[in-house]
């Protein structure tokens, strides 16, 4: 049987989203965060993050170049760091492995145990199961959201970051290394809000001006009681369709969420919009899924 049911198909198209059980093993979810454990044990601080400011010129180069940083990370793997987190000489004020937010964005592509999971054969089954002809990989991220100050992750629609002609081309794989809890700041959705089209996007400004990315339209007010959790058990797997409104809350309790995601993209008869923060670069095309 497929690992991904024709009902799964039916929910995932009605509501924009859908909860899968066992996509990863125990195990494997433990290998991916042993893996990431690592990286950070080696990780560099970036420079931006060691400046201290005390003029406002200062300041400034700090803001440039967390966002340089930001805008050259599509092909690289690169830290990013929770508000508050760095004291004013630029060292750590709590552990470093407690700091992050989340590490992106091609982790698929340069770490073996990521990519291996990326293009496991339930992941080209999901794809096929939802008729994708040549799905490509964009980006992956490992998110943390740490016990305690894990940050909110606001409303918003994927598409407004990853834009497509036509839209509805961009799917997420959210998977959970953690059982991810209404506790401990799993996600949260308004079912069937991917049928409406997007309300933002996020662009590149022309180059040689700052900032380098800028919004074209703004995020609708949604009603709170709109939104419905879902909770996943660790090695789940949760599909985001890229139209559809989700949100993630503060994590305050004790406990860490940590989840490995990427989002694919059915590249056939689509447009990968130039203005999208995220560009294919030589070193780094967008992969087929299917190997
Ligand atoms: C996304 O990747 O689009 C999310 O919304 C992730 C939010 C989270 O992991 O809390």
């Amino acid at each position: 049987m497929d690992f991904m049911t024709d009902r799964d198909v039916q929910k995932y198209k009605e509501d924009g989203f859908v909860v899968l059980d066992g996509l990863l093993s125990s195990q494997e979810c433990d290998e991916l965060r042993q893996r990431m454990n690592e990286i950070v044990d080696q990780m560099d601080v970036p420079e931006h993050c060691r400046t201290t400011f005390t003029t406002y010129h200062d300041e400034q180069l700090k803001t440039q170049g967390s966002a340089d940083y930001f805008i050259t990370s599509g092909d690289k793997i690169r830290f990013f760091f929770e508000k508050g987190v760095f004291d004013d000489q630029g060292e750590f004020k709590v552990p470093k492995h407690l700091s992050l937010n989340k590490v992106g964005h091609a982790l698929h592509a340069y770490e073996p145990l990521y990519k291996k999971v990326t293009h496991s054969a339930k992941v080209q089954g999901i794809a096929k199961k939802l008729g994708l002809v040549s799905p490509v990989i964009l980006q992956s991220m490992y998110i943390f959201k740490q016990p305690g100050i894990g940050g909110e992750v606001t409303a918003h629609q994927d598409a407004t970051f990853l834009h497509t002609e036509p839209l509805g081309r961009v799917m997420g794989l959210w998977i959970a290394l953690e059982d991810a809890t209404v506790n401990n700041g799993c996600l949260w959705f308004i079912p069937g809000s991917h049928r409406s089209g997007i309300s933002r996007r996020m662009v590149r400004t022309p180059k040689g001006s700052f900032p380098l990315t800028d919004f074209i339209g703004r995020e609708q007010a949604y009603q709170e009681d709109t939104f419905v959790a879902a909770p996943v058990q660790k090695g789940g797997v949760v599909l985001i369709h890229g139209e559809v409104v989700h949100r993630s809350a503060e994590n305050i309790s004790e406990e860490s969420r940590h989840v490995y995601t990427f989002h694919v993209m059915e590249a056939l008869d689509t447009r990968w919009s130039p203005d999208n923060w995220l560009q294919p670069t030589e070193e780094l095309p967008f992969p087929p899924l299917y190997t």
